[in-house]
């Protein structure tokens, strides 16, 4: 009997040790602990009445070619692998004539980039574009391809070969995994679920499974949301599975125990 006690008391340390649940509501009215990341022009981040926010514009450069503008926030860590995301999301508003989306990703990574140029991140994306006659909801895969090619020349600087070394920041390869056409309404808070379980995700919108499917390319990474061309809302993000800590309701630390709790009580700084 005291074996039997022993085990469960283990089991039960264990499955308390490793899931968890990060809740974030933003009903405190801001965005600490997420990373932001405004690339091209000017991304607005901020809480509007309990709901995340991301507002961007197309611009139209000089050579009057139009830039699309895209703002994301991440939340987690590049070893979170096992996880479901649940959240809602909704399109406020779009950039007419141009191409507007939500994303949402999981298992996303940052990939090095220079200095001054667009972020890439690996993952398993949701591409939901809202429409007033239909819209359609776009599942791929970014896989980060090791190693990086060096480029390796000879260059003419005034007249005069010089030889140069060049070495790529990152590969990547963006592979199509499925398309559905779905009335997506402006201004209509849909729910949006996305489960990575080992090799196997499956991908839901508005309840309703949208794909399910094996992958093994991409093993762990970051919760990422972004708004390209759109004014975007997110609100009730739940994140719960291995290595998760217990954070929430609104991203704040809900106890000291454990480590990985009190590490993102820090991360998540209060205000
Ligand atoms: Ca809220």
């Amino acid at each position: 009997m005291r074996w039997i006690i022993i085990i469960a008391l283990a089991f039960l340390l264990t499955t308390e040790t490793w899931a968890g649940t990060f809740k974030d509501n933003f009903e405190d009215g801001n965005l600490s602990g997420w990373q932001l990341y405004p690339v091209d022009k000017s991304p607005e981040f901020q809480v509007e009445k309990g709901e995340a926010c991301i507002q961007t514009h197309s611009w139209i450069r000089d050579d009057g070619v139009t830039v699309v503008c895209e703002g994301t926030m991440t939340i987690g860590s590049d070893d979170w692998r096992n996880y479901t995301l649940e959240l809602k999301v909704k399109t406020v508003e779009s950039d007419h004539g141009t191409g507007h989306a939500i994303i949402i990703g999981i298992r996303t990574e940052e990939l090095p980039s220079e200095p001054f140029t667009s972020k890439d991140y690996s993952g398993i994306y949701m591409e939901i574009v809202s429409a007033r006659i239909f819209g359609v909801i776009t599942v791929y895969k970014i896989i980060k391809i090791d190693p990086p090619i060096v480029h390796k020349g000879m260059m003419n600087v005034d007249g005069k070969l010089i030889p140069y070394t060049w070495k790529q920041t990152h590969r990547m390869e963006t592979v199509f995994q499925d398309s559905v056409k779905w009335d997506i309404l402006f201004d209509t808070w849909y729910p949006v679920k996305m489960v990575a379980k080992d090799n196997h995700f499956k991908l839901y919108f508005n309840n309703d499974l949208v794909t399910s499917f094996d992958d093994a390319n991409i093993m762990s990474g970051k919760v990422r949301l972004s708004a390209v061309n759109a004014h975007v809302h997110f609100d009730d993000v739940v994140i719960t599975g291995e290595n998760i800590p217990d954070i929430g309701p609104s991203g704040r630390a809900v106890s000291a125990k454990g480590k990985l709790a009190t590490a993102w009580g820090n991360v998540k700084q209060l205000h």
